[in-house]
C-alpha cells in the first residue's frame, strides 16, 4: 500500500471535436431549441388564428378534442372542466405538453435532424388535425396555417440547433485541462445562442398573447357591432319590441335582506357553463336557423327573418346539472325572443317526432322531448332566446339566439350559439352529454339555498335574517321551510315569485343564541312535492340533498 496521497488528476481531454454540422450540441441546448421552436410554431398558430376567422386556435382545438374524448371514467374531471379558470387550465395545460414535446423534439435532433423536422411537422398536424374538426374552420385556410407555423418551426429549430452547436463547439474548445471553465457569458458563440433563443422565446410569447387577446375578444366585437340599441340603430339590426312583454318584478319581488341573491341576475353576474375553450364569434349576416328532420318542410331563417315573429318575453331561472347543493351555477334572467313553437310550426312538426336536438355552431348538441313543451295538458313557452335582460345576448351566453326551455337542465335544452334545431326521435339521436354519463331526461329538481348568513360565519346574539332563494322550475315553489340544530321546521316568508319558471327569495327571523348552530333549508314545489333530503351527487341527473351550514353565535 502506498501512503502517499495520491492525486487525482482529471482524465486528458478528447481532442476538440472540429466546428461543424456533425458537431453535436448539448442536451440543455438542444431541448431548449426545440422548445423555443415549438413556442414559435404555437405563436404562428394563435397569431392567425387570432388575426383570420375560419381558422380555429390550435391550443383551443387540442383542448376540445380532450374534452370530447375524454374517457367516462373521467367524467367528473371534465364535469368540473366547464367553469371558466378550469377551460384556462386546460389550455395551459395542452401549452405545457407541447413545450414538453418540442424540448424532446430538441433531444432527438441530437440524433437525427431529419426526425426532429418531422415531429415538428407532425405536432403541428396535431393542431391541424383538431381544428378541422370546429364546424366553424375553413378547410383550406387551417391548411395554409398549418403550412405556415410548420415553416416557423422547422425554421426556429434548424437556426437554434445550428447556434447551438456553435455554441457547443465553443465550450469544448475552450474545455482545456487545468484551466478553469470560462464563464458562459465569455463565449460570444453561447451568448449569441442563448440571445437567438431568449429573443425568439420572447417574440413567441408576445405573438402568441395578441393572438390570444385577438381571440377573446371577437366574438364580444361581433356582438356588439353586430345589434343597435332599440331606436340607435348603431349595429346593423335592431330588435323589435316584443308583443308580449313581462312587467318589470314589483317591490314584493324582493327582500332588503343584505347578501341575498338579487331576484334577476345581472348579465355580468350570470354562471357561465359550456364546452367552448374560446367564445364561439357569429356573423350575424350570414348566421341562420335551419329546422330539419321529420318536419314537413325544412325552413331556414335568417336573424332579422327571425325577429320579426312575434316575440315574447318570460323570466325563467335556468340551471347547470353539475351544480352541487348550495352552488351558484343557477341564475334568472328576463328572455326575449319568437317562441320556438311558432318556428317548428313553420316547418310542420310530424307525428312520430319525439325528439327535439338543438345544435350550435360549434357542433354541441342537446336533446329534449318534443312532449315538453307540446304537451296540450301543460305546453311551455320555450323561446329562441335573442335578449337577454334587454341586451342583445351577450357573445359568451350564446349570441345570437340561444334556446331557453322553462323546467330543464341546461345540458338538454338551453343550447348557445344556436344554428339548427332537428326534429327526431328519442331513440335516433343521444345529444352530447348522455353518451359521456348524463342522464337523456332532465327536468330541473327542486332546490333551495341558504345565502345569508354565509356557512361559518360569526355572528352576534339576537334577532338574525336567514335568507336565500329556492326554485323548481317550472312547478314554481310553495313554501320554504328551516330548520335550526334538527329542530322542527319552520315556514318562511316567500317573496312574490316572477313565474313558476323562477326562483323566488325566502326569508326567515331567528333570535340567535350563544353558541354554534347547524341551519338546514328545504322548499315544497308546486305540486307538493318535498325536497328530498336525500343525498346524490351531480351525476347522472342532478344534485339533491339539503343546503345546510353552520355558524357561531357570541
Ligand atoms: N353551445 C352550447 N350551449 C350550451 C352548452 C354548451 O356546452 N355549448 N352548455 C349548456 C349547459 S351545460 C348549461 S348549464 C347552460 C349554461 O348557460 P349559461 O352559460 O348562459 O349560463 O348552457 C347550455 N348550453
Ligand atoms: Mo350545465
Amino acid at each position: 500500500m502506498n501512503d502517499q496521497p495520491v492525486l487525482h488528476r482529471p482524465e486528458p481531454m478528447p481532442p476538440a471535436p472540429a466546428a461543424g454540422p456533425q458537431t453535436r450540441p448539448g442536451t440543455g441546448r438542444s431541448a431548449l431549441s426545440g422548445l423555443v421552436a415549438a413556442a414559435a410554431a404555437l405563436a404562428a398558430g394563435e397569431l392567425v388564428a387570432g388575426l383570420v376567422p375560419g381558422i380555429p386556435s390550435p391550443i383551443a382545438a387540442v383542448g376540445s378534442a380532450a374534452i370530447d374524448f375524454a374517457p367516462p371514467g373521467s367524467k367528473e374531471v371534465v364535469v368540473g372542466l366547464f367553469g371558466t379558470a378550469d377551460k384556462a387550465a386546460l389550455m395551459v395545460l395542452v401549452t405545457l405538453v407541447v413545450l414538453a414535446a418540442g424540448a424532446a423534439i430538441g433531444l432527438a435532433a441530437r440524433r437525427s435532424v431529419t426526425l426532429a423536422g418531422w415531429l415538428v411537422v407532425a405536432l403541428v398536424a396535431v393542431g391541424g388535425l383538431a381544428s378541422l374538426r370546429d364546424p366553424t374552420a375553413a378547410g383550406p385556410l387551417v391548411v395554409v396555417a398549418a403550412a405556415l407555423q410548420a415553416g416557423v418551426g422547422l425554421q426556429a429549430l434548424l437556426v437554434l440547433l445550428a447556434s447551438a452547436r456553435r455554441a457547443t463547439t465553443a465550450s469544448a474548445a475552450e474545455a482545456v485541462p487545468g484551466v478553469p471553465a470560462a464563464t458562459p457569458e465569455a463565449s460570444p458563440a453561447r451568448r449569441a445562442f442563448l440571445l437567438r433563443a431568449g429573443g425568439l422565446g420572447l417574440l413567441a410569447i408576445a405573438g402568441g398573447a395578441i393572438g390570444r387577446t385577438l381571440l377573446g375578444g371577437r366574438a364580444a366585437a361581433e356582438a356588439a357591432a353586430s345589434i343597435g340599441g332599440s331606436g340607435n340603430g348603431s349595429g346593423a339590426l335592431t330588435i323589435p319590441q316584443a308583443v308580449d312583454p313581462v312587467p318589470s318584478p314589483g317591490p314584493d319581488a324582493s327582500f332588503s335582506v343584505p347578501g341575498i341573491t338579487p331576484v334577476v341576475t345581472p348579465n355580468g353576474q350570470f354562471y357561465r357553463i359550456d364546452t367552448a375553450l374560446i367564445t364561439p364569434s357569429v356573423d350575424i349576416a350570414s348566421w341562420t336557423l335551419r329546422v330539419y328532420g321529420m318536419v314537413d318542410r325544412e325552413v331556414t331563417l335568417t336573424f332579422e327573418q327571425l325577429v320579426q315573429l312575434p316575440l315574447i318575453e318570460r323570466y325563467v331561472t335556468i340551471a347547470c346539472v353539475s351544480n352541487e347543493v348550495g352552488g351558484n351555477l343557477v341564475g334568472n334572467a328576463k328572455w326575449t325572443g319568437p317562441r320556438l313553437a311558432d318556428v317548428l310550426a313553420m316547418a310542420g312538426v310530424q307525428p312520430g317526432a319525439t325528439q327535439i336536438v338543438p345544435r350550435s355552431v360549434d357542433g354541441w348538441t342537446a336533446g329534449f322531448p318534443t312532449s315538453w313543451i307540446t304537451d296540450p295538458a301543460h305546453p311551455r313557452d320555450a323561446i329562441i332566446a335573442v335578449e337577454m335582460n334587454d341586451a342583445p345576448l351577450p357573445a359568451e351566453h350564446g349570441f345570437p339566439a340561444r334556446l331557453i326551455v322553462p323546467g330543464l337542465y341546461g345540458y338538454v335544452s338551453a343550447t348557445k350559439w344556436l344554428t339548427e334545431i332537428q326534429l327526431t326521435t328519442l331513440e335516433a339521436v343521444d345529444a352530447y352529454w348522455v353518451p359521456r354519463g348524463w342522464a337523456k331526461e332532465a327536468p330541473i329538481l327542486t332546490q333551495s339555498r341558504i345565502d345569508v348568513p354565509q356557512d361559518g360565519a360569526s355572528l352576534a346574539a339576537g334577532p338574525v335574517a336567514v335568507a336565500g332563494v329556492a326554485w323548481a322550475p317550472d312547478r314554481g315553489i310553495s313554501k320554504v321551510e328551516v330548520s335550526i340544530d334538527q329542530g322542527p321546521w319552520q315556514e318562511a316568508t316567500l317573496a312574490t315569485e316572477l313565474s313558476p319558471a323562477t326562483w323566488v327569495q325566502w326569508k326567515l327571523a331567528w333570535q340567535a343564541a350563544p353558541g354554534r348552530h347547524v341551519i338546514e333549508v328545504r322548499a315544497t314545489d308546486g305540486t307538493g312535492a318535498v325536497q328530498t333530503s336525500r343525498v346524490t351527487p351531480p351525476a347522472p341527473d342532478g344534485a339533491r340533498g339539503l343546503d345546510t351550514i353552520s355558524v357561531s353565535v357570541a
